[in-house]
């Protein structure tokens, strides 16, 4: 513990001060940053969006597939809200624009057994977040952030924002939304993490602690 904090005490971790006005909004074992950390797995896929579709399948009366202008036709929502990495960075008063979760999902005849949903996103990423978890007010399908389009590293065109668990669960590019009655682990909740993982209570992984280390994220691109 205390050689880890060591660690990162002399690592060039791009942190800022937390005010104690503000402590309580950083959960514990996170740091603050002022910049915008880049973080996925594989390459950032390009679209042609005449051909890009959301579908939606699963447990739903009709399956259904959505062009980005259609999404961008429902009740736009802005939320600002504090985002926290599982690798340690947290980032507060970041501003997504898109549509609820649940204002999307009045679109959609959900079948009263869906209990959980699956997003899949490019390249080959899922995660999996309990459909009560996504009826909150700031739940979106995102395509804006900070007054301009999603760029293309941060899920252009289309995210999940779901600010209160560790962000993993917000997955980039997203492609689809399967319901389903049972829960069942994405890509990071097979490999090792919290099936639930809520910041504040620190559930980063499923069993023993990962060898991540904790300025991992340090490493990689920012904005
Ligand atoms: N499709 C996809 N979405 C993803 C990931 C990924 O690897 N693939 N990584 C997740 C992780 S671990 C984090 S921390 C955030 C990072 O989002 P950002 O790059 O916009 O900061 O995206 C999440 N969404
Ligand atoms: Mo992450």
């Amino acid at each position: 513990m205390h050689d880890k904090a060591e660690k990162l005490k002399k690592s060039k971790i791009p942190q800022v001060a937390v005010s104690d006005e503000l402590k309580h909004r950083l959960p514990p074992g996170q740091m603050l940053t002022d910049r915008f950390p880049i973080l996925h797995e594989g390459e950032v896929p390009e679209y042609d969006l005449s051909a890009w579709r959301l579908n939606v399948f699963g447990l739903v009366g009709a399956e259904r597939s959505f062009a980005l202008e259609e999404l961008q036709a429902l009740p736009r929502t802005r939320v600002v809200c504090d985002i926290h990495c599982v690798t340690r960075w947290s980032k507060f008063d970041t501003a997504w624009e898109g549509v609820r979760f649940r204002d999307f999902l009045a679109l959609l005849d959900v079948k009263p057994e869906a209990r959980y949903v699956m997003f899949h996103a490019d390249e080959n990423y899922e995660t999996n977040v309990p459909l009560e978890d996504l009826l909150r007010d700031d739940v979106l399908l995102a395509w804006g952030y900070d007054g301009k389009p999603l760029t293309d590293k941060h899920g252009f065109p289309l995210r999940a924002v779901v600010p209160h668990l560790y962000f993993w669960k917000s997955a980039k590019w997203i492609r689809g939304i399967e319901f389903m009655s049972e829960d069942r682990p994405g890509f990071w909740e097979r490999n090792g993490f919290h099936n639930v993982a809520d910041p504040f209570r620190e559930e980063r992984f499923s069993g023993e602690a990962l060898p991540i280390p904790e300025d991992e994220w340090v490493r990689k691109e920012f904005d």
